[in-house]
């Protein structure tokens, strides 16, 4: 990103946490800009992109696309905006995505906001949304689970050995969670 000096929060949690809800919040609050990797993605199968037939099959698979096309994107995102402050939503998902984006970006981030839910209730949140995602089926839904368990917990750890971690409990309903959300943002800004 060159001279461009950011601010960076993670917004990590399982499929259907309320990562996407909430950073809409948090927008409008907080004065962030809300990147999220999964509509970067969606947008770059959209847009006809040479990676578009490889990101649709891995998202249908509930599997993580390769950091380089992910961490481009975010990238592109953060120099094309005028704001200097990033939520970035469902990104790193596994340790290599972590380790590839201090390398490649050297952004490290100020706090990872991190959304504590059980599967059923996510679950059961995704088979309502109803957007016609590809990924919103219980075979994908599934898959998404197990690679979640599998690779994003352990980032989630990683950061929350460095104390960088703010878990919150994504169960409650959405305005009971940005009651929560708001709290740890007032305390950052201040
Ligand atoms: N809802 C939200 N909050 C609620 C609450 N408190 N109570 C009741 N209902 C609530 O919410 C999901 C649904 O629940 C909505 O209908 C909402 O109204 C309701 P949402 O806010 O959309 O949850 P979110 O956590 O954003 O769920 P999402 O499905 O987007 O999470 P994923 O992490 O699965 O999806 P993402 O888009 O990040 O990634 C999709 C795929 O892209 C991945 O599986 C992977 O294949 C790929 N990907 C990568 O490869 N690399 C990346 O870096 C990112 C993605
Ligand atoms: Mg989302």
């Amino acid at each position: 990103l060159g001279e461009k000096k950011v601010t960076v929060v993670f917004v990590l949690g399982g499929p259907g946490s309320g990562k996407g809800t909430q950073c809409a919040n948090i927008v409008e609050h907080f004065g962030f800009t809300h990147l999220s990797a999964g509509d970067l993605l969606r947008a770059e199968i959209k847009s006809g992109s040479e990676n578009g037939a490889m990101i649709q099959n891995m998202i249908k698979e509930g599997k993580i696309v390769p950091s380089e096309v992910t961490i481009k994107l975010l990238q592109r995102a953060m120099l094309e905006s005028d704001n200097d402050k990033f939520l970035i939503d469902g990104f790193p998902r596994n340790e290599e995505n972590r380790a590839a984006f201090e390398r490649v970006t050297k952004i490290l981030p100020e706090f990872v906001l991190f959304f504590d839910c059980s599967e059923e209730e996510m679950e059961r949140r995704l088979l309502n949304r109803n957007q016609g995602r590809d990924d919103d089926n219980i075979d994908t839904i599934r898959k998404r689970f197990k690679v979640f368990v599998e690779s994003s917990i352990p980032v989630v750890e990683y950061y929350d050995s460095k104390g960088k971690v703010k878990k919150i409990d994504a169960a409650k309903p959405v305005d009971a969670v940005f009651e929560d959300v708001k709290s740890i943002f007032s305390s950052f800004s201040a």
